[in-house]
């Protein structure tokens, strides 16, 4: 019988832990299945962070490093100015990402580190019960925001990829989604040209995926989509920033 799809030899055998529509496991298996098509399956190191990307070190193959609270920005440079020819991902929440690792993420992406962000935009803090990120949208009710997330209060949702895409270092912003298959298949295109940039010509670049987090959305899975294309995107539209 012909095979007209495999498992990538890059995803563990087991199944993932996720929430149901939860879309860090679509997100994990595009970085899998990239990183056989690029032929470093075998090469790749990811840093896990906290939330619930840290889960992303049981369901791959490839090498990873934790480093909680925010600090991939700071450990990935360790490790690749130590180990300059290993293609590295940082895979971060944007809470670890936009808050709690700001600080790190920001000056890792103005030096223009020779690594790839890929940052899962889920618009809360998912593992620790759905609080309030700072992407968490206007109006948006949280368990830090059971009213709505206020402007006046909390400012507006920081748009990380706008800001990583005004300095000047960076060789590759993109913000995508992983909403409708459509979208899937962008957000796998950004993933493997961030990668090649990184292999090929070194540089930092910097994927925004958005995501949903139906558990702390308090949401049906099968609605998150619509929810996503009619709000969730016209605050954090996709498409390239830069490069
Ligand atoms: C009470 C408490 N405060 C802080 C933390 C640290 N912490 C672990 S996961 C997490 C949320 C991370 O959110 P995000 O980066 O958006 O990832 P997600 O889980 O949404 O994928 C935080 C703040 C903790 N574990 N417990």
């Amino acid at each position: 019988m012909e095979c007209i799809y495999t498992k990538s030899k890059a995803l563990s055998a087991v199944p993932t832990s996720f929430c149901p529509g939860c879309m860090h496991g679509t997100a994990i298996k595009l970085i899998a299945e990239v990183s056989e098509e690029l032929g470093i399956e075998n090469d790749l190191v990811m840093v896990a962070p906290i939330g619930c990307a840290v889960f992303l070190g049981a369901f791959v193959e490839f090498d990873s490093f934790g480093s909680p609270h925010g600090r991939p920005g700071a450990t990935g440079t360790g490790f690749k100015r130590s180990n300059p020819d290993v293609p590295l991902i940082l895979y971060q929440g944007d809470g670890d990402c936009a808050s709690i690792g700001l600080a790190e993420t920001m000056h890792a992406a103005n030096r223009g580190e020779n690594f790839t962000v890929i940052m899962i935009n889920n618009q809360v803090y998912g593992m620790t019960g759905g609080q309030a990120a700072p992407t968490t949208l206007p109006g948006q009710k949280t368990t830090t925001s059971p009213a709505g997330r206020s402007i006046e209060g909390s400012g507006y949702p920081i748009q990380l990829a706008e800001l990583i895409a005004s300095f000047k270092a960076p060789k590759y912003v993109t913000r995508q989604s992983l909403h409708t298959p459509k979208n899937v298949l962008a957000a796998k295109k950004a993933i493997k040209k961030a990668l090649e940039i990184q292999i090929n010509e070194g540089g930092y670049s910097y994927v925004e995926l958005m995501s949903a987090c139906p558990t702390n959305w308090k949401m049906d899975p099968k609605d998150t989509p619509k929810y996503m294309e009619d709000v969730v995107l016209k605050e954090f539209p996709v498409g390239d920033l830069k490069g």
